[in-house]
């Protein structure tokens, strides 16, 4: 970072914090990761440089042959790692592949049945303040009250009696497997489209150790920097039948120039998923968000639906602690342990404060941390939110922190500023 260091003073001193900020806290915010460093580097890589609109081998800028070879892996990789038909690797965030998928099939106003943000669902989902559900018209469905897992036979009696057009599956704060083929059963019945967003789940699904949604689905959108541990991006697969109509809104539809730095970057996590190391550490990632599952569940905690089968989990703190989402995410800071607050299903808070807060384990994980440390998180946890406002207590869990830290290192003997 010496150029950085010697023209801009301030930007360095932020981007230096922040690394100080992400080696000294314990992250459990289930949607973030550590990018790997290949990763960094191909994003931080000259392909900045070049404009590549169009696609591979038909662009609108000369001088385009080598950005054609990244993103000519980047598809092919991307159909490989998840046995599509086609990939399009362009969009910038998971939201633009969303809106791609959207606009390219609906006509402003068509029904799309998709999940509630208030049980789990994603803003682009059908939020009201959304372009999702400010242009066409959902009908939401929730988890079940009592199981608080998805109700397959609700979506089903939903989907009869609305007859939507998409159906959307996949969750921001959804800890249970998502039945893909059940979903796709369904569509079928109603002559439904089915497009699976699996931005939380994506390096699990590349990994085998969720059920892949792309032979059931006519879309399957994601982000690549969660648990895939790629770059903050996006991208979408589909059918054959989709890929012109989904080609052509992404670019021009929606998209101008692709960021071809991140288009490499996005390749080379897809070859990063095809490994050994990286299978092993999604398989520790489930096992990891099952152990601090086990263990807050042992010391009284309630689990939103009774456990987790990838690598997040709700806890309502309000029932389990007598604290609010906002107050323990802000106690946990203190301890340098981030979470962030989240609804529960059928939270009588609001999205402000909230009943519960979501946990993951894929940055831990990354770090190289397992069960043994899990079930300590969830100890120190449990100290903070047992007394949030002893301040001595949560000194002791800073101290601890900072032990487990020191011993998993995120770029072990890479200095980063
Ligand atoms: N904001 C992301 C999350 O935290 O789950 C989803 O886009």
């Amino acid at each position: 970072m010496s150029a950085i260091k010697s023209k801009d003073k301030k930007v360095y001193n932020a981007i230096r914090n922040e690394v100080k900020r992400q080696n000294d806290n314990l992250e459990l915010i289930a949607s973030e990761n550590y990018a790997t460093e290949a990763v960094l580097e191909a994003q931080g890589s000259v392909l900045t440089n070049k404009y590549a609109e169009g696609y591979p081998q038909k662009r609108w800028y000369g001088g385009c042959e080598h950005v054609d070879t990244v993103e000519s892996l980047a598809i092919e990789r991307a159909k490989k790692v998840y046995k599509a038909e086609h990939a399009n690797v362009q969009p910038h965030s998971g939201s633009s592949a969303n809106m791609a998928v959207l606009f390219s099939q609906l006509k402003f106003g068509d029904k799309v049945l998709a999940m509630n943000l208030a049980c789990g669902g994603h803003l682009t989902h059908g939020h009201p303040l959304n372009f999702s559900g400010k242009y066409f018209t959902i009908i939401p469905y929730s988890v079940d009250r009592k199981t608080e897992k998805l109700d397959y036979d609700n979506i089903l009696y939903l989907a009869k009696k609305h007859r939507p057009k998409l159906l959307i599956a996949g969750a921001s704060a959804y800890s249970r497997t998502i039945d893909a083929k059940k979903l796709r059963s369904i569509c079928d019945k109603t002559h439904t489209m089915l497009m699976v967003d699996m931005a939380h789940i994506a390096g699990l699904v590349a990994a085998g150790y969720h059920p892949n949604p792309t032979p059931y689905a006519e879309f399957v959108t994601s982000t690549t920097h969660k648990t895939l541990c790629g770059p903050r991006s996006g991208f979408i697969l589909c059918k054959n039948e989709f890929a012109k109509s989904i080609d052509y809104m992404v670019f021009p539809g929606l998209q101008g120039g692709p960021l071809m730095h991140i288009i490499a970057a996005k390749a080379v996590a897809f070859k990063e998923a095809q490994t050994d190391r990286f299978k092993k550490k999604q398989l520790q990632t489930i096992k990891n968000a099952k152990a601090l599952s086990d263990e807050l569940k042992r010391l009284g905690y309630r689990v939103v639906s009774g456990g987790t089968d990838n690598h997040m989990l709700l806890v309502d703190v309000f029932i389990s602690r007598g604290v609010t989402g906002k107050e323990a995410s802000a106690a946990l800071d203190k301890a340098r342990i981030t979470v962030n607050k989240n609804l529960i299903p059928y939270d009588t808070r609001s999205p402000f404060v909230t009943s519960g807060i979501r946990l993951g384990s894929p940055a831990l994980t990354t770090r190289g941390m397992k069960e043994s440390q899990m079930r300590k998180i969830a100890r120190l946890i449990d100290m903070v939110l047992s007394d949030i406002s002893n301040k001595k207590k949560i000194k002791e869990v800073r101290e601890a922190v900072s032990e487990l830290t020191k011993r998993f290192p995120i770029y072990k003997g890479r200095k980063l500023s």
